[in-house]
């Protein structure tokens, strides 16, 4: 293991699932870390930008370094922490789950990052389940895309897996949350399943939905 001369700071928010990955790579490479939220309470407060010029989280301090975007994020602790490897040595299946990782973040995330200020409006009822049938278009991309055997790379979990652990579920419980449904197919469904029953991978989805549940009853009735 590689030996850092600073602690590891994550600066991350309970209800992210971008943070939750870096979490999870964290976790499960057994690294020593803190977790704090960021300076000011937001990662919108002057004092969190003046530390992350990117203003987003997760970003991660480590040697001294700033660095946001959870997938730069799990790639640097990959090549610091190889073990266990969550990358596969093959370029080509290397490249292939790359391209997995960027449908998570570029296609599913959003079009689920999309029914967040819906939540709690009733006005918005017909975008909503507009934007829940543009969800599901997506998860039928990801169907035909993916081949778990049982993860994204074969036997081992690699990073690709940890982008869309605790998605799968938001997906779900923002949704039904609204009366809609997310629509997993069989294979997707199977392969969630799988995800929910690896030790660690488990506590961080748990935690999260647990967060997100919280957030949905704040928006559902307002303080
Ligand atoms: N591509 C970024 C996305 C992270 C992201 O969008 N985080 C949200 C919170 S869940 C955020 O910080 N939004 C504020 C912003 O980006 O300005 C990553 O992978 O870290």
């Amino acid at each position: 293991m590689q030996i850092l001369s600073q602690p590891i700071t994550l600066y991350a928010v309970p209800e992210s699932t971008y943070c939750a990955r870096v979490r999870l790579v964290l976790e499960l490479k057994s690294v020593d870390y803190t977790e704090e939220r960021p300076p000011g309470g937001t990662y919108r407060s002057e004092d969190y930008r003046r530390l992350v010029a990117a203003g987003s989280v997760p970003a991660i301090q480590i040697n001294g370094t700033i660095l946001h975007d959870s997938d730069a994020i799990v790639e640097l602790l990959e090549d610091l922490f190889p073990e266990p490897a969550m990358r596969c040595a093959d370029p080509f299946e290397r490249a292939f789950l790359k391209s997995v990782t960027r449908f998570h973040d570029t296609r599913l995330e959003p079009a689920l990052r999309s029914l967040f200020p819906m939540v709690g409006n009733s006005d918005k009822t017909q975008s909503a389940a507009l934007a829940v049938d543009a969800m599901n278009g997506h998860l039928e991309r990801l169907d035909r895309l993916i081949s778990p055997r049982p993860y994204l790379g074969g036997e081992a979990l690699s990073l690709a897996d940890c982008a869309y652990a605790t998605t799968l579920f938001m997906m779900e419980d923002i949704a039904s949350c609204m009366n809609l449904e997310a629509r997993f197919s069989e294979k997707i469904h199977h392969w969630r399943n799988t995800l929910h029953h690896t030790d660690t991978v488990k506590e961080i989805i748990d935690q999260n939905r647990s967060a997100i549940a919280d957030w949905i009853a704040s928006k559902l009735s307002p303080a």
